[in-house]
């Protein structure tokens, strides 16, 4: 419908004297379209150039043009679709029949930021100072409306407040710097780890080779040892020792039988006594039978000869037989139980009287013989009863200990290359922040935001921590919000955004997840939590590290490998 032919004349009007002022624009059209506006007699349709229009239609209040460029400067085209900035002074692709060919409303805002506002806010009757702060979208006072141009002090504020927040956007890409030159260095370090593990890895493998082919050679020398006794006697040692247990056992039986003896000789001598006594004071006139009967038989036990119980000579033999191993006369059993010489030692007896390669040869092919003739079960195996020698056990021990060490290395090394391959996020920037924390007291809650480790929360009445999350993966994701006036807040674009999830798992409900969004700020800050569902968090949070990073590809750092 076509409006009043006071707006016609009065946009027309204005149109003049613009163009009077600062020919070709018209009103509303902002330096990016002017090229489309310089006929002096017609207008084309930017996105439909069939369509010719007189000049006098430009700002007439009627969309002519299907993408609503005849009407820059009114809202006459405002149900179209703004055209999004990416398109910015170039012909839109989009749906024609919906979408505008221009972004809005050109305020030019002299001394302060020129900006596009929404067609709808023109000649609305509101003065809107915040988009529009010289008041050009009310040019036409509907309702009596007159907003004046307040861009000097508002520019006058905005530069002050600019200023602010370009020192804030330069100490924070300052700290930025910091922080990846801090990143580098726990690269490099990785990098050097990595370099000397593999040198000593080199040595390790080396050194288990060697020690693999000492326990080898160890093993066949063990194997080509002469069979040997129990403690390394020989059959002479070992009759000796046998010898010599059973004769301490005779010795001890002995000195028992000898106690014995003594015991018994002792108690007979006193009852001799007993019935000597006895005879020589007993009545003979009494006539007791029993009594004589007795008398007789000691008479016939005393006339006997009496056969000797122990004289000295005996027994002195005795004492020297019993004397124990050590004593002067008793038998030296170590002179027995010496070990046996070795054929092999025979043998190095006899090769000491041969030059020394002759030695050398005949000693390396007298074993390869015997370890061919144990191989082939000729000749006995040499295990001692003891178990293995301290020489193989020393060498199966120093391998065992280097392959312990190579394996470290190596699982060292694995681990290392990992985290050289691990994303760290742009210039490796996490890598130095990794494991620090930061915290914010809120609501309840103290919640705790570690770098690429976990987010907890810790109720303030107490009781242990909830673990939130453990990190996976650095994401990105786009935002669109308003960034408060402490500039403490996601803004709009695309955000670095850090997931972590498989936290504590929640009661009736998924296990723990927290996703945090990052945030240009001078210092590391948990801005917001959120808890979006039971138990997804939101934390928001402002970070050095993320400065500038927004419209930057992904660039890995070389490895310096
Ligand atoms: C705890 C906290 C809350 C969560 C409930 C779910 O109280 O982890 O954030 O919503 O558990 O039971």
């Amino acid at each position: 419908m076509r409006s009043t032919s006071f707006l016609i004349i009065l946009s027309v009007t204005v149109v003049q004297a613009i163009a009077a002022a600062e020919a070709p624009r018209p009103l509303g059209v902002g330096p990016e379209f002017a090229k489309f506006y310089k006929g002096l007699e017609t207008f084309t349709c930017i996105s439909a150039p069939s369509i010719h229009l007189p000049i006098a239609r430009l700002n007439d209040d009627f969309c002519d043009c299907p993408d609503g460029s005849d009407e820059p400067g009114t809202s006459a085209c405002a149900h179209l679709s703004p055209l999004s900035p990416a398109f910015l002074g170039s012909t839109p692709a989009d749906d024609l029949d919906t979408t505008s060919a221009l972004p809005g409303f050109y305020c030019k805002n002299k001394g302060h930021q020129p900006s596009y506002v929404p067609f709808t806010v023109v000649n609305d009757g509101v003065c809107d100072y915040e988009s529009c702060c010289d008041g050009s979208d009310e040019w036409a006072k509907v309702g009596g409306v007159k907003c004046e141009d307040r861009c000097k002090e508002i520019g006058k504020e905005w530069k002050k407040q600019d200023e602010q927040r370009q020192k804030s956007l330069s100490n924070a890409a300052k700290r930025r710097k910091e922080i990846v030159a801090d990143a580098e260095k726990l690269r490099k370090e990785v990098a050097d780890r990595i370099q000397s593990l593999q040198t000593e890895i080199q040595g390790g493998e080396m050194k288990v080779k060697a020690l693999e082919s000492d326990l080898a050679e160890t093993e066949r020398r063990e194997r080509s040892k002469v069979v040997k006794s129990p403690k390394g006697l020989s059959k002479m040692g070992l009759l000796a020792q046998l010898a010599k247990d059973r004769i301490e056992e005779l010795r001890e039986s002995l000195v028992e039988v000898r106690r014995q003896r003594d015991t018994g000789k002792a108690r007979m001598v006193e009852l001799e006594g007993i019935l000597s006594t006895f005879k020589e004071e007993y009545n003979p006139n009494f006539n007791d039978e029993g009594v004589k009967r007795a008398v007789r038989s000691w008479e016939d036990y005393a006339a006997r000869e009496k056969s000797p119980i122990g004289d000295d000579a005996h027994d002195r033999d005795l004492d020297e037989i019993a004397k124990p191993e050590g004593e002067t006369g008793a038998i030296n059993w170590s002179e027995w139980e010496e070990p046996e010489e070795s054929d092999v030692d025979v043998l190095y007896k006899f090769e000491a009287y041969l030059p020394a390669p002759v030695r050398d040869w005949l000693d390396q092919k007298l074993r390869d013989l015997r370890v061919i003739l144990v191989e082939n079960g000729i000749l006995a195996a040499t295990h001692s009863s003891d178990g293995e020698s301290k020489e193989l056990q020393d060498a199966r021990n120093a391998l065992k200990a280097a392959q312990d060490s190579l394996n470290d290395n190596n699982r060292q090394l694995t681990t290392h290359q990992e985290d050289l391959e691990k994303d760290y996020g742009i210039d490796d920037v996490f890598r130095a922040l990794k494991g620090q924390c930061v915290s914010r007291d809120s609501g309840e809650y103290i919640y705790e935001l570690c770098w690429l480790d976990k987010t907890k929360q810790k109720s303030k009445k107490g009781g242990s921590q909830t673990i939130m999350g453990n990190f996976v993966s650095i994401d990105k994701i786009m935002v669109d919000d308003e960034v408060p006036p402490d500039g403490k807040g996601l803004g709009s674009g695309e955000r670095v955004a850090l997931k972590y999830e498989n936290g504590q798992h929640c009661w009736n409900g998924p296990n723990r997840s927290t996703l945090v969004v990052l945030a240009c700020a001078e210092k590391d800050e948990v801005w917001k939590i959120t808890e979006e569902e039971k138990c997804v968090y939101r934390m928001e949070v402002g970070t050095p590290a993320v400065c500038g990073v927004s419209d930057r590809k992904e660039e890995r750092p070389k490895d310096e490998l």
